[in-house]
């Protein structure tokens, strides 16, 4: 056992602006080569890479070099006809987490209409369990995540009367910790990522009420290390996605301040590539869209003006939310 806390030093020749153009270069030639190594081993991940890399552009304004017409497509070409879910790619299996990404992706274009919407509310539901938690898919993993895809994609499609959405309230409760967090199922260890499902699942069903708040935001800033970066819990490292998955929730708890907002933004613009374009999880380190996303979603958080406003319920653009009219509940 050693006290010594792990974290990274940032080094003097690192980005310290926001390298907006560089980053939509990036994203807008991510997957044109559809024979790329990286992009051949990340299909399982498609659906949900097609929403961080246009969540991201929307965020810049950039999404118009997005290919539109082919995204709906291939969604289309991913919901199964059976249960009504939507695959990562054609002929992999239906998931919650993929049919989540598929509604996101129609909701920014709205375009919900393309996909058999009764389709989707049945696969949803047909998830639910009798303890209120919801599964990924028939295979039966039960997880936090899966309650937050559930309540997001029928919030999005306006159909919340699918499912017990008190019985939804009552399991994700019940995974409520000593500290104040939230795991994937009771009596699991609390995560940042599994924080952020458990009150992004609350601020929809707007129940912010039964948590522990002043508990939870102060294990939520305790991430923050000295290089400004947050890890996703005690004793690991930081990484630039727990700058949203720790900076949602404590802007749904209204206490963002909680932080040192300078030192973090210096941790997330040192997390850019200035030659490839994009953010990874460490300094250094390579870039994906995934990290992308969550930079860029971070940093409109802090306020970056430059970024449009995000959405900290259902990380997307606030413009999707107010056109469709969510209202999802903030701390006052
Ligand atoms: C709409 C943004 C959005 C998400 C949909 C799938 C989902 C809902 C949320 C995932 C939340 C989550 C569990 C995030 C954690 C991701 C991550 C970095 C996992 C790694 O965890 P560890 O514990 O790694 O293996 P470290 O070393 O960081 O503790
Ligand atoms: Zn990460």
């Amino acid at each position: 056992m050693s006290n010594t806390i792990k974290d990274v030093v940032l080094s003097d020749d690192r980005p310290k602006s926001l390298l907006l153009q560089k980053h939509s270069d990036y994203l807008a030639s991510y997957g044109l080569n559809k024979d790329d190594y990286e992009y051949c081993m990340t299909e399982y991940l498609r659906m949900s890479g097609i929403y961080w890399s246009l969540t991201a552009m929307e965020l810049m304004g950039q999404s118009h070099r997005m290919p539109k017409e082919e995204i709906i497509e291939f969604i289309k070409s991913c919901q199964d006809t059976e249960s009504g879910g939507v695959s990562s790619s054609v002929g992999h299996d239906p998931h919650m987490l993929y049919t989540l990404s598929a509604v996101q992706v129609l909701a920014m274009y709205d375009r919900l209409d393309c996909l058999d919407v009764e389709g989707l509310v049945r696969f949803v539901s047909s998830l639910q369990n009798e303890d209120g938690s919801f599964c990924g898919d028939k295979w039966g993993e039960v997880d936090t995540r899966f309650s937050f895809c559930a309540v997001m994609c029928l919030s999005l499609l306006q159909r919340l009367d699918a499912i017990d959405v008190s019985k939804t309230v009552d399991f994700v409760l019940s995974c409520m910790n000593f500290d104040g967090g939230f795991g994937s199922k009771p009596g699991s260890e609390s995560h940042a990522g599994l924080i952020y499902c458990c009150v992004g699942t609350l601020s929809i069903c707007k129940r912010l009420d039964a948590l522990r708040a002043d508990e939870l935001a102060w294990w939520l800033c305790e991430r923050q290390l000295p290089s400004g970066g947050l890890n996703g819990r005690p004793e690991k490292l930081p990484d630039l996605c727990y700058s949203w998955w720790v900076m949602s929730s404590l802007s749904m708890l209204n206490r963002i301040h909680w932080v040192d907002k300078n030192n973090l933004k210096q941790f997330i613009m040192a997390c850019q590539d200035a030659e490839t374009g994009g953010f990874s999880d460490r300094p250094g380190d390579i870039t994906d869209p995934f990290h992308t996303l969550f930079g860029l979603a971070g940093l409109s958080l802090l306020g970056e003006t430059a970024i449009k406003p995000v959405n900290p319920t259902y990380c997307l653009p606030q413009e999707t939310i107010d056109r469709l009219k969510l209202e999802p509940q903030v701390l006052h």
